[in-house]
């Protein structure tokens, strides 16, 4: 595996120093200043690979841009509306670009309206840090009473209805709008703008989008861009629905193994892959990672690797983000799978036989706790988390490995 860390741009909290100091191998980055839709100029990507070049004294960081997590895919294409055709162009120009620059692995995701939803964005955990949570209940009581979706009562149960009402009416108004707050957080553009009046307009945009038409969208991009990615040598790699069941009424189209299979046999080119996020799909119990890595490796072409904690079985379902080797995700077995793939692809002479993997998200602890940045991504929990996972990946190389059961 290629050990690889996001950085968000300049303004990152984190610099060259501390990845290289991490151990880092490689940087996973985006444009993200760039609205969705328009094209990714090659000098925009080269002023970032020049960005990453460089340690704080000049000197040179050794690592490059590896992974472009995301370019993201508008919601034009998602509901082929408006200028759906012009932006699937301008996505084949900046596939263009990137690999012009070299840069070949490129992460999107296919969530109508939302990225990642969670209840709570610093939940306090028994040993003091924190991290982020996704409570069934409070997210009813959003929906139903805040939201004031009309369907919304019926798309959860009965016990999950009641429990809202009694949730929502202890609930205080600062809890309110934090609660708004963090649910819209995983929307696209600025939260402060959005007003739920905002939010239902975006919903309403998928009022006639249901999941099968959805996908049928979904499979025309493809149709359109991994031609383009052939050509180029780029892999495409579509994260998971974060988390994996149905938000808002919204459709859900990349949630399961089903899921994946459909889109992966509807463009059936190793240009159009999967990035494997054990976090997002851990929310279900149905969603067995290293079954999901057997079944889908070769097409498996990033890694994102945490674990969440599932509170309760069933789907929905609450979860809160675990350490890494601590959550309801056999970890191991996950990454002895990853490894088996590897070492099948290096048999097969493919280029590519290093999977580049990411901590993805970590809990806050030690100096982080204070310290505001982007939700999810604090420097000391997702370096415990790749230390941990180092660990294991060590581990099973190690020929040791091979004889412990004598
Ligand atoms: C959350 C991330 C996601 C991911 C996108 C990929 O922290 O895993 O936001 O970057 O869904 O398109
Ligand atoms: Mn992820």
């Amino acid at each position: 595996m290629r050990q690889t860390w996001r950085w968000f741009g300049p303004h990152d909290q984190a610099s060259m120093d501390d990845m290289r100091q991490a151990g880092v191998e490689g940087v996973v980055s985006a444009l993200h200043y760039i609205p969705t839709g328009e094209v990714w100029s090659s000098e925009e990507i080269r002023r970032r690979q020049d960005a990453l070049s460089r340690m704080k004294d000049g000197s040179p960081s050794g690592l490059a841009w590896e992974v472009v997590e995301s370019l993201p895919v508008s919601e034009d294409i998602k509901k082929q509306t408006g200028d759906w055709r012009a932006h699937i162009e301008n996505y084949k120009q900046s596939l263009q670009h990137l690999s012009e620059n070299g840069l070949e692995t490129i992460c999107y995701n296919f969530m109508p309206v939302l990225d990642w939803t969670r209840t709570d964005l610093a939940w306090k955990l028994p040993h003091g840090g924190d991290c982020m949570r996704f409570d069934l209940i409070d997210f009813a009581a959003f929906d139903i009473h805040i939201l004031q979706r009309k369907s919304a009562a019926a798309s959860f149960d009965e016990q999950t209805v009641a429990k809202a009402e009694e949730r929502f009416a202890s609930m205080d108004e600062h809890r309110q709008r934090e609660l708004a707050r963090n649910v819209t957080g995983g929307l696209p553009g600025s939260t402060e703008s959005l007003t739920i009046e905002d939010v239902r307009q975006l919903l309403a945009q998928y009022d006639a989008i249901d999941s099968e038409r959805l996908r049928t969208h979904y499979v025309t991009f493809l149709e359109e861009v991994v031609p383009v990615a052939e050509k180029l040598g780029t892999r495409l790699c579509c994260h998971p629905d974060d988390p994996p069941f149905p938000l808002l009424g919204l459709p859900r189209i990349m949630s399961t193994g089903e899921d994946f299979e459909t889109i992966l046999d509807a463009v059936d080119s190793p240009a159009s892959g999967l990035t494997l996020c054990s976090g997002s799909l851990g929310a279900r119990p149905d969603n067995d990672l290293a079954a999901l890595m057997r079944r889908f490796g070769s097409r498996v072409h990033f890694l994102h690797l945490r674990n969440v904690t599932r509170e309760e079985p069933g789907i929905p379902a609450s979860f809160h983000e675990a350490e890494h080797l601590c959550g309801s995700t056999d970890m191991v077995a996950f990454i002895a799978e990853i490894v088996r793939e590897e070492k099948r692809r290096k048999v097969e002479g493919r280029r590519d036989h290093q999977i580049p993997m990411r901590p993805d998200h970590g809990q806050r602890i030690v100096d982080d706790l204070g310290r505001s940045g982007q939700p999810g991504y604090p420097i000391i929990g997702r370096l415990r988390g790749l230390a941990e996972l180092r660990g294991i990946m060590t581990a099973l190389a190690h020929p040791i490995a091979g004889q412990m059961d004598h």
